[in-house]
């Protein structure tokens, strides 16, 4: 008997724990424990019930997913739960399993393996696979709608969202919610189970299956669903056509169909791009030098400069967290501005439904506006948000550096400017880190967390925590122009632009990597974002460039004609009231004019063309930020592009996409681009070498750990 599952006995009723934080997953040895327990248990004449439940946080949060990395390999052949569920249905004496966290994927499988199942009122169960790019595999599909009905199955199936304890309740899924503690609640129904002659076996039930006339629809609503927010997904149609398999197949038939699909899932690169995004996210939390046991400074009250579209997402942020917030502007009318539109951002939330009128007037309670310093000195971190330009940030700088109580955290909320040169205007260089948000920051799950050459590992220690409390994926970085995220995408909308200059029209830019799987094409980015952003940047940073170097013309041309994108309702397309995007004549005429004056040939360009300058640009850039040490794996760099710039999780991020393509084909293609194009495409040594050795940044990252 292994320590991963523990056998006891209670009041008649035989307890299997399973032991394997933290979160309790299917690892090997866990399935084969439950089923050693089950067998001990059935055997033995004292025990009248039998109860399977989670020790320590959570119940069983889903099969093991770093095994699914070695059959994929073909190192480890997966072996099938299903024996186990059969064992659980099987047992003469009633098996009631508890649960509490969260009993996910393989969990809720086993979960419907036993007779009855019951709660605590804060549990949740769910499908997730489809977020890894799979299907349930050990009869989810199968089980699920016999328990809870088609239509409930299919959405939890093919969307991999959770359902709370009530819901479950009333779902079918569990039978009873137990309030207060759970073991005990579960051995009195479990002992009040006993008393029934007949314990009915979720794979038995068929009465919830419905006909093809009720399912059909069901069926065509979830795939329509699926295909406009899942879009070039396989996994949600693939789990949609499994369930349906449960309606017309009997059980065991369903369940050899699933394994089918569920292994032609795994082995796709969908999935295996989704899974290295989930231990991504993971990843990024650990840092290399900086161990857990670094102090954390802890954040009480915060304040934020500048009350524009990134000052008030911030301040929001703190405020969903709990943090009172002051939120400080320059004037009376721009802190208005800044106030109606959190106002408006909240209301519309509450609209939604996504909480109450009453959250929301907590949360603006937390919100302190204000034209003065008033209270910064009380203050745990101070983030400036004021728009990029250096002089001003210095200036913020060096004022709050006289105000801020020891030990205050100075963030900056810089997209592009170094952190030293800010830091430099203070005396505590050690306390001053960039915490880059993403716009709409009260919605973007990116923060890049910019580490100066003085910061403190306790400030970066303390900006990681803090990400984690704001609902953030905090991810370190490196000091250099644009950090890693806006210096590769640099890179990606210089090559837009050029592109359009050559001859694509901005639509079908647009179109090639929308449809490619980009959450908005980089030309629709831009005028989200503000052209004039990058135009500011670009005239802060113009003594930098080098003559002779290819630069791009029409955006700056654009926002000379006062087009800063969507804002002013005009960028590289034109905009109604409601934000409706059409292309603008003005833009082709400008594009035309800007080309055919710098004397650049017109051409005819392929998708295949747009895909690569766009995406291998980033590419290319990501590995000399590698080689820079600016990010610190290439899966950093992979999650900023997954969480903030809207790349499809399902191609893993640009460093995992481009070792699936295989690097040396990526380096043979910026080698032509750079014959044609010139210096801008210069390969990165690191790809380089890369390529010359047949490797991948997976590996090399590996090696280096
Ligand atoms: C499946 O079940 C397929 C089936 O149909 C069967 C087919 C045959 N495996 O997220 P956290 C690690 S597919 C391995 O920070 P939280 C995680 O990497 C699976 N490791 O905690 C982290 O490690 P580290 C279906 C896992 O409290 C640590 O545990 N299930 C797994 O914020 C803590 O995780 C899912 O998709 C796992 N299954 O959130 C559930 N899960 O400390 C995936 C976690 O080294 N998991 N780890 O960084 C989750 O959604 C969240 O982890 C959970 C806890 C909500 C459970």
């Amino acid at each position: 008997m292994s320590d991963l599952i523990l056998y006891t006995k209670q009041d008649g009723v035989g307890i299997i724990t399973v032991n394997n934080p933290p979160v309790n997953a299917l690892s090997p040895g866990v399935p084969e424990g439950i089923a050693a327990g089950v067998e001990q248990f059935v055997a033995d004449e004292e025990v009248q019930a039998i109860i399977l439940i989670g020790g320590g946080r959570t119940f069983i949060a889903g099969a093991d997913i770093k095994e699914f990395g070695k059959i994929t390999s073909g190192k480890k052949r997966e072996s099938s739960l299903l024996p186990l569920m059969l064992a659980m249905e099987d047992s003469p004496k009633p098996l009631v399993v508890a649960i509490h966290g969260t009993a996910f994927g393989g969990g809720l499988e086993v979960a419907m393996g036993a007779h009855y199942r019951v709660a605590s009122p804060t549990a949740q169960v769910g499908q997730p696979e489809v977020k890894l790019g799979i299907i349930p595999g050990a009869a989810g599909t199968q089980r699920l709608p016999r328990l809870a009905g088609v239509a409930i199955a299919t959405k939890m199936c093919a969307f991999g969202e959770p359902v709370k304890a009530k819901e479950a309740l009333s779902a079918g899924i569990v039978d009873q919610i137990i309030e207060g503690d759970l073991l005990a609640g579960a051995i009195a129904f479990a002992l009040d189970s006993a008393k029934k002659v007949v314990h009915s076996k979720p794979r038995e039930r068929n009465d919830k299956l419905g006909s093809p006339e009720t399912n059909a629809p069901i069926f065509a609503e979830a795939r329509a669903a699926a295909k406009k927010t899942h879009r070039n997904q396989n996994a949600p149609l693939a789990a949609i056509d499994a369930v349906e398999l449960a309606t017309t197949l009997p059980f065991e038939e369903g369940c050899r169909r699933e394994r089918e699909i569920f292994e032609q899932c795994l082995f796709d690169t969908q999935s295996k791009s989704m899974i290295h995004a989930f231990f991504g996210e993971r990843e990024v939390a650990k840092i290399p030098g900086i161990s857990k046991e670094t102090p954390v400074r802890e954040i009480k009250r915060a304040a934020v400069i500048g009350a524009g579209t990134m000052g008030g997402g911030i301040a929001m942020n703190f405020a969903n967290a709990g943090i009172p917030v002051i939120l400080k502007e320059s004037s009376a009318d721009a802190l208005a501005r800044g106030v109606a539109t959190i106002e408006k951002n909240y209301s519309n939330s509450v609209a939604k439904g996504r909480f109450s009128a009453e959250v929301m007037a907590q949360r603006m309670a937390l919100i302190k506006p204000q034209l003065n310093y008033d209270g910064f000195d009380q203050v745990d971190i101070i983030t400036e948000a004021v728009f990029e330009g250096m002089a001003l940030k210095k200036e913020i700088f060096s004022v709050i550096d006289d105000l801020a109580k020891p030990g205050c955290i100075l963030a900056s909320n810089t997209s592009t400017l170094s952190i030293d040169e800010i830091a430099s205007n203070t005396a505590r260089p050690q306390d001053v880190i960039g915490t880059h948000y993403f716009s709409p920051a009260n919605v973007m799950r990116l923060l890049e967390i910019v580490r100066g050459r003085a910061t403190g590992d306790d400030v970066i220690a303390s900006s990681m925590a803090l990400a984690k409390k704001l609902n953030k994926v905090g991810v370190l970085v490196g000091n250099c122009r644009g950090f890693v995220g806006n210096r590769m995408i640099h890179c990606y909308g210089r090559e837009a632009q050029f592109l359009v200059e050559e001859g694509a029209p901005p639509r079908k830019v647009d179109a090639v990597l929308y449809n490619w799987g980009m959450a908005m094409g980089p030309l629709s980015m831009s005028d989200l974002a503000g052209l004039d952003v990058g135009w500011r940047i670009r005239k802060e940073f113009k003594h930098l460039e080098k003559p002779g170097v290819r630069v791009a013309l029409v955006a700056d041309e654009l926002c000379e004609m006062g087009r800063f994108g969507q804002k002013t309702k005009a960028g590289w397309y034109k905009y109604d009231e409601n934000r409706k995007q059409t292309p603008d004549p003005v833009v082709d005429e400008a594009i035309l004019r800007l080309a055919s004056a710098a004397g650049i040939k017109r051409r005819e360009i392929s998708d295949q063309e747009i895909l690569e300058r766009t995406v291998y640009a980033l590419v290319n850039e990501g590995a000399r930020i590698l080689e820079e040490g600016i990010a610190l794996r290439p899966v950093d760099i992979d999650v900023i592009y997954l969480t903030g710039y809207g790349f499809p999780t399902y191609r893993g991020g640009p460093m995992f996409y481009a070792d699936t393509v295989g690097l040396s084909e990526v380096c043979k293609k910026v080698c032509e681009f750079e014959a044609a194009h010139g210096e801008l495409w210069e390969p990165a040594p690191l790809l380089k070498k890369l390529a010359e050795e047949g490797k991948t940044f997976g590996q090399w990252a590996k090696e280096r750990a």
